[in-house]
């Protein structure tokens, strides 16, 4: 599964990933100003439920537009961070989210988090909600990579929230493991769709593909969920 870390300059999306993992890549270069831009990406990974999730980074200097794109495609979920304490990012943070948005599918959960609450003054979650016009229905975390506040819960409501939406495609793929034509036709795919569905779903992880006895099976860190 993988998953988009995303939000304007500075706001600590490198932090967020090496919280949760420690051994993270950041690719990133020093500014004039002695601060580390992540001017590439950064990749870590978690495992939450037993499961692996991975996380990429975007960097969130504009100017690196298409670094952005190219780390966002196929993300299956995302983490917004909005900076709490630099409302003069809200601006930008707002281009970034719907240039990411237009990337993924509609559908894409999304979990907002409002970092750097360790800071006095930092703007609780409604303000931010209220300041930039999210849904009413939508997260926001209060967190801190300096303290650790929230920075598990927010990822594993998002993870959760990801396998929501994928959790009726899984319950029919474990009834047809053994049976890859019955589930093109339970599907109403042809064979390129098939494949196109079972290579995505094993470049996730959620099924491994036994290409000689043309079978697959739901990995079993997925099962207790269906
Ligand atoms: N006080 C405080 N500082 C934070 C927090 N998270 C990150 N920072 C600091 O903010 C600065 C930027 O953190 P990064 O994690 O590099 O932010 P980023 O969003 O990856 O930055 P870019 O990739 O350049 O956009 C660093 O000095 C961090 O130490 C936080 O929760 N609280
Ligand atoms: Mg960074």
């Amino acid at each position: 599964m993988k998953i988009l870390v995303s939000g304007p300059l500075q706001s600590g999306k490198s932090s967020y990933i090496k919280a949760l993992d420690p051994n993270a890549l950041n690719v990133e270069a020093k500014g004039k100003d002695e601060k580390f831009y992540t001017v590439g990406m950064d990749l870590g990974s978690v495992k939450l439920n037993g499961f692996d999730c991975y996380l990429f980074g975007t960097p969130g200097l504009l100017r690196f537009s298409i670094m952005r794109s190219i780390v966002t495609t196929g993300s299956d979920g995302i983490i917004f961070i909005f900076d709490a304490a630099a409302p003069e990012k809200d601006d930008s943070a707002i281009v970034i989210l719907n240039s990411v948005r237009k990337l993924l599918p509609p559908n894409t959960p999304i979990t907002f988090v409002a970092n750097k609450q360790d800071i006095e003054g930092a703007r609780p979650p409604e303000v931010i909600r209220t300041q930039n016009y999210l849904p009413e229905d939508s997260k926001i975390f209060p967190t801190s990579t300096k303290t650790g506040m929230n920075i598990r819960e927010s990822v594993t409501y998002l993870v959760n929230h990801i396998y929501e939406e994928y959790s009726s495609l899984l319950q029919t793929l474990r009834a047809y493991e053994n049976d890859i034509e019955g589930l093109a036709q339970e599907l109403k795919k042809d064979k390129i769709q098939m494949r196109d569905l079972l290579n995505n779903l094993e470049i996730k992880r959620f099924i491994e593909v036994d290409r000689i006895k043309k079978e697959f099976k739901v990995r079993s860190g997925l099962k207790y969920l269906v």
